[in-house]
């Protein structure tokens, strides 16, 4: 967009391909599945077996073994649970002991876990499930009436089947060379594919799979109208399929045109699938955005940092994060992630577990990108964006975006720590300019921003707004309170815990980018209180309120538990490091899918510019 190269490689994506090479496909896709491994170089090679004592090359190694050996276990109790009482249905209910179909009623659950299978080396339940994948009816919906998060039973909720049964079949051909596994990818990506016949080209909400009808809603949420392109794109590399490419390659461009029309910024969250713009100027990094924004950076290195439109799309929307979405709690220094509306950019100054997914993609992003701005043509910006790339060329951005990691992250883990059952709430609302007595108390809370400029200009004395040591406070306060304050610097808004991955993910992330073996303690310390708090006979159960111990429990057991909260957990305890991040990129859903490069038969045949 800003730069040469981005505008010729716009209009090389817009070059039909060309009726010529037709005629050379079949000798040339025949030479490209001989050459171009498919998987095998691929392959991580970890071992399954716990090291003894003696084996393990220090008493700390041999104790982080035995940590993730607990984890493994934890999965199998769930996955265990989940193949005695729900076979055959997509969701375990862990207290009643009964199956539910709330995601097509296709076992979401076993596709979910299938490369947490085999991450973790338990082969018997992989092998097992291979058969039920080659068997699997993508066609044929059996919701369990009343179920699932929408109502339109008939149809498969694009984005939800996109990131669990797709990703997850991608990441274990990708992790195993099981050439079914990709089969089925290609089947069910082709059976998605009618949701894309937008005039924009951004999917749209379900489809059905059995008669290519869609759902008629033409407005969407960026979360799900752009969190598609990793799969799509994988799927492309992994079959030579043109069809798959031409998706999320049209789900790009139409990205990167609005981001041109609205000359730099954020997306915000609400869009229109017809004219591929947003409706409203609400932003936020939580809920029915979250991913849209993970995707930006993530297909950029996915491509082998090829994609620089993604790139840009990353820079732009970060600067407007960090400058207009941070804010900074008045007591203790919390730093924070909050959603905003309006021109404005009006603060809600809640924050969601949603949300702590956050921090992790910001240590990825410092720790795999140069991270300047120097590529950005600033006259090409509208006002507010120019304004907001001034203010951080001022600073070294990668240090600036991992401090940001550094304090969201150490604030997502306090929301754990401070609860007395040792899990975070869904929502709390942080401290800001609180009113008392129709006046605006002392003790207001800031933009992160503002905050880090008066240290900047004052000599850059101590720690950086919002990192500095953070000590836990036991919550006790009632969750109804109004005004945010005491101790805490905040108040539990939403309750309940439904054993959701963000904060391990962030966990994970910052200790693999940083070492620092506090992360580490952190995620144990949060896998105990999984374990006291929400473990069943059979499995492992949401919880009602984290405000209390024990936490009141819920019948539910999602399937990103298993895909996501106990694969980041694994990962975080376990020495070896079975997923470089600089070689796999995790979908939204944590399903692993290997950094590759575009051959050159690829880039002829799909319209990619050398
Ligand atoms: C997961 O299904 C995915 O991570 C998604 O992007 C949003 N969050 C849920 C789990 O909380």
């Amino acid at each position: 967009m800003f730069a040469q190269a981005v505008s010729t490689l716009r209009r090389s994506r817009s070059t039909r391909y060309v009726a010529a090479a037709v005629s050379a496909i079949f000798v040339v896709s025949t030479l490209y599945y001989v050459q171009v491994p498919h998987s095998g170089e691929y392959l991580p090679h970890w071992s399954d077996s716990v090291p003894t004592q003696d084996q393990a090359s220090s008493s700390s190694d041999y104790l982080w073994d035995t940590r993730a050996a607990q984890v493994k276990q934890a999965f199998r109790h769930a996955y265990g649970g989940y193949k005695r009482y729900a076979s055959g249905y997509d969701e375990l209910r862990p207290l009643s002991n009964t199956p539910v179909n709330n995601f097509n009623g296709w076992n979401v659950s076993m596709y979910d876990s299938l490369d947490t299978m085999i991450l973790m080396g338990l082969w018997d339940e992989f092998a097992d499930a291979l058969p039920v994948v080659q068997h699997g009816d993508f066609r044929t919906m059996r919701n369990t009436p009343g179920q699932g998060p929408w109502t339109r039973s008939q149809y498969a909720p694009f984005f939800e089947t996109a990131i669990r049964y797709l990703g997850g079949l991608l990441s274990a051909y990708a992790l195993s060379g099981e050439s079914i596994l990709l089969d089925r990818a290609s089947d069910l990506a082709a059976l998605l594919e009618p949701a894309f016949n937008t005039q924009s080209g951004l999917p749209r909400f379900g489809v059905n799979t059995n008669t290519t009808a869609t759902t008629a809603a033409l407005s969407g949420i960026f979360a799900e109208v752009a969190s598609c392109q990793l799969e799509w794109t994988y799927a492309a590399h992994a079959t030579g399929n043109k069809s798959h490419y031409d998706r999320a390659s049209r789900v790009i461009s139409t990205l990167a045109d609005a981001m041109e029309e609205r000359q730099g910024g954020m997306f915000p969250t609400h869009w229109h699938l017809s004219n591929g713009l947003p409706t409203s100027e609400s932003r936020s990094v939580g809920a029915a955005a979250d991913s849209g924004h993970e995707y930006l950076l993530k297909q950029y290195l996915l491509t082998g940092k090829t994609d620089i439109e993604n790139l840009e799309m990353y820079l732009l929307s970060m600067n407007e994060v960090l400058t207009r979405l941070l804010y900074i709690t008045p007591e203790r220094g919390l730093l924070y992630v909050t959603e905003t509306s309006g021109k404005a950019f009006t603060a809600s100054h809640n924050f969601e577990h949603l949300a702590c997914f956050f921090p992790g993609l910001l240590a990825l992003g410092a720790h795999t990108l140069d991270l300047t701005l120097a590529d950005i043509d600033p006259s090409r910006l509208n006002p507010e964006a120019r304004r907001q790339y001034e203010l951080l060329s001022k600073y070294d951005l990668k240090s600036l975006h991992m401090a940001a990691a550094e304090g969201l992250a150490t604030s997502c883990w306090l929301m754990y720590a401070d609860q007395p059952s040792g899990l975070g709430p869904e929502v709390v609302a942080m401290a800001h300019d609180t009113h008392v007595g129709g006046k605006v108390a002392d003790r207001q809370g800031k933009l992160w921003i503002e905050a880090v400029e008066e240290w900047r200009k004052g000599g850059k004395h101590g720690p950086l707004p919002g990192l500095g040591e953070k000590k836990p406070i036991m919550y006790t306060r009632p969750e109804k309170s109004t005004i945010a304050g005491g101790p805490w610097d905040y108040v539990v808004r939403r309750t309940e815990y439904f054993l959701r991955p963000e904060t391990i993910e962030s966990i994970y992330i910052m200790w693999r980018t940083t070492e620092n073996p506090v992360w580490r303690e952190r995620g144990w310390a949060i896998f105990e209180a999984i374990e006291r708090e929400t473990k069943t006979a059979s499995g492992y159960a949401s919880l009602k309120k984290v405000t209390q111990s024990p936490g009141l429990q819920m019948d539910d057991q999602p399937s990103y538990f298993l895909a996501e909260t106990l694969k980041y957990l694994y990962l975080l305890f376990k020495n070896e490091d079975l997923v470089p991040l600089d070689k796999w990129v995790f979908n939204t859903e944590a399903h692993p899918l290997p950094v590759f490069t575009w051959s050159d038969w690829q880039k002829h045949k799909f319209g990619i510019p050398r």
